[in-house]
Parts: structure tokens; C-alpha cells; sequence
């Protein structure tokens, strides 16, 4: 797969719409000359996604658009691109993942070249299809696991899987189902929740008692980023070196990160150091 700054239109005939987005817009393509694929002549699906301060008119904000509003859209462009290359780079070629074949940028955007699904979405067909066999629905919940399986074998979340986000390879009644769309998605390097070793970090056994016994710990270590102010809010409750000072195992159990509390959520503190 090439990248960069290449038009579109040099490399690619565009032809008909296959859908449209809020920042974007998919169409059908022939590439123009042979080379990165099998038989040059191959079709494919083009995404377009917009930027929205950038080049070309209709961005499809109204008005010019904040400096804020341009750095969303670049933001989660950037995303999307950067999880479509990592399920690139490690998943593809997965039968039930969309494939994307090449990136092109120009003034216009950032162009998206996909593999072509002509069979439509699932949506449209549990929509349409009056009656859904046990065997056939297990077809379908058997591909979207597999893509998926694929995704988080990647460390690819997909965060936004729904029956409009995945299309049939083509229109038979036994047609591949390709999971698509990582506008959401996002790229987790998953860490045990226990990072692995407590936060007294001393040269010595000895050294590590006394820092125990003074409650001189910290989470300062990079690892303990990943890990929510909820949780340690407990885990420094709970070495605190008056153990009238810790919490009963009552109220562990209240606790907001062992309840799941919404409005204390597990959230990862976004401070790059957490201090006790
Ligand atoms: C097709 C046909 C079609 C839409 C698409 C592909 C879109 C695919 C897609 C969209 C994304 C993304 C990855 C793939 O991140 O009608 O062959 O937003």
C-alpha cells in the first residue's frame, strides 16, 4: 500500500455514489493503471473523508467552521487512518474486515481506497429479508465474531459495531460479511488492571519495608497512568499506614470503582503524573 500526497483522480476513475457521511462520502472506483493489484482493472470503493478547513467546498458544516470544529474533524481523521492502517498491518487480510487497499491524499481529503462491497449492509437485509433462519442468523453472528475476534487479536476496538457497519461482499444469499467503518474505533494497548507490582518502589527488601510501614508509596511510574484515579483512590486508601484509616471491607464494597459508579468511573486519569 502506497501513501501520501497522490490525487485521486490521477490514479482512480471515480464513478457512483455508494453513500454519504457527515464529513464524508463513499464512491465507486476503477483503478486507472495496473500494478498494485491482481488484474489492474479491479474495482473499488473510495472513501473521501473531508477536511473540514481544508481544501474543496461543501465540508458540510454550515458557515466557516471553528478552529475547534477543524481540529475534531482532523482529529478523528487522523484516527480513523491510523487504526485502518494497524488493522492493515495486522489483520488483513480477514475475511469479515473491510480491506483497505491504498491512501491518497489531496486538497480535497483524505481518500480511503476499499475493498468493493456491493451487497449492501446487513441492516438492509434483516430490514427486507422477511424470514431469518437459526442457521443464517448463526452465519452472520459467526462472521461478525470472527472480524471481531480478528479487531481485538489487533488490539482494534471497534466501538461502533451495528448491522449499518457491516456489508456483504456481494448480493448471493451466502455472501462474505465484512465488518467497516473505523470512524470510532481506537487502537487499545490493553494492561492487566493490577499493573503488575506494588507502587514502594526501593532498591532493597529492607528498603521496601520501611517505605510500607511510612505509606511512602507513589504511582508515579508510567504503567500506573493507565490505571483510573479511581482505582488508586482505593488502592491509597487501603495502604494507609493507620489501619483505623482504611476502608472496612463494608466499604470496599461501596466503593465507586468496585460499584462501577458512572460519575466516578474506572476513567484513566489524563494527568501524565498522578499524585497522591
Ligand atoms: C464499500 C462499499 C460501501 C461503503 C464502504 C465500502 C465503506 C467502507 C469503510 C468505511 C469506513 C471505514 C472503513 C471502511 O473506516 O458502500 O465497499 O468509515
Amino acid at each position: 500500500m502506497e501513501n501520501g500526497t497522490r490525487k485521486l483522480s490521477d490514479e482512480y476513475e471515480v464513478t457512483t455514489i455508494l453513500g454519504r457521511g457527515g464529513f464524508s462520502i463513499v464512491r465507486k472506483g476503477v483503478k486507472k493503471s495496473k500494478g498494485d493489484f491482481a488484474d489492474g482493472e479491479q474495482e473499488v470503493a473510495i472513501k473521501t473523508l473531508k477536511r473540514v478547513g481544508g481544501g474543496g467546498r461543501g465540508g458540510g458544516m454550515v458557515g466557516f467552521p471553528s478552529r475547534k470544529q477543524v481540529l475534531i474533524s482532523d482529529a478523528l481523521l487522523a484516527n480513523e487512518i491510523m487504526v485502518m492502517k494497524r488493522v492493515v498491518e495486522e489483520v488483513s487480510p480477514h475475511c469479515n474486515v473491510i480491506q483497505l487497499h491504498d491512501v491518497c491524499e489531496d486538497p480535497t481529503g483524505v481518500h480511503l481506497v476499499l475493498e468493493l462491497c456491493s451487497g449492501g449492509e446487513l441492516f438492509d437485509r434483516i430490514v427486507t429479508q422477511e424470514r431469518y433462519s437459526e442457521a443464517e442468523a448463526a452465519k452472520v453472528v459467526q462472521q461478525i465474531a470472527s472480524g471481531l475476534a480478528a479487531l481485538h487479536k489487533a488490539n482494534v476496538i471497534h466501538r461502533d459495531l451495528k448491522p449499518e457497519n457491516c456489508l456483504f461482499l456481494d448480493k448471493s444469499k451466502d455472501s462474505a460479511l465484512k465488518i467497516m467503518d473505523f470512524g470510532l474505533s481506537s487502537v487499545e494497548e490493553f494492561t492487566d488492571p493490577v499493573v503488575g507490582y506494588p507502587p514502594f518502589s526501593a532498591q532493597s527488601h529492607l528498603q521496601k519495608q520501611q517505605m510500607i510501614m511510612n505509606g511512602s508509596f507513589s504511582f508515579y511510574d508510567k504503567t500506573w497512568n493507565k490505571i483510573s484515579s479511581s482505582a488508586k483512590d482505593l488502592i491509597s486508601s487501603l495502604l494507609n499506614v493507620d489501619p483505623q484509616k482504611r476502608p472496612t471491607a463494608e466499604q470496599i464494597l461501596k466503593h465507586p470503582w468496585v460499584i462501577g459508579d458512572s460519575a466516578t468511573e474506572r476513567q484513566i486519569d489524563p494527568e501524565i503524573v498522578s499524585r497522591l
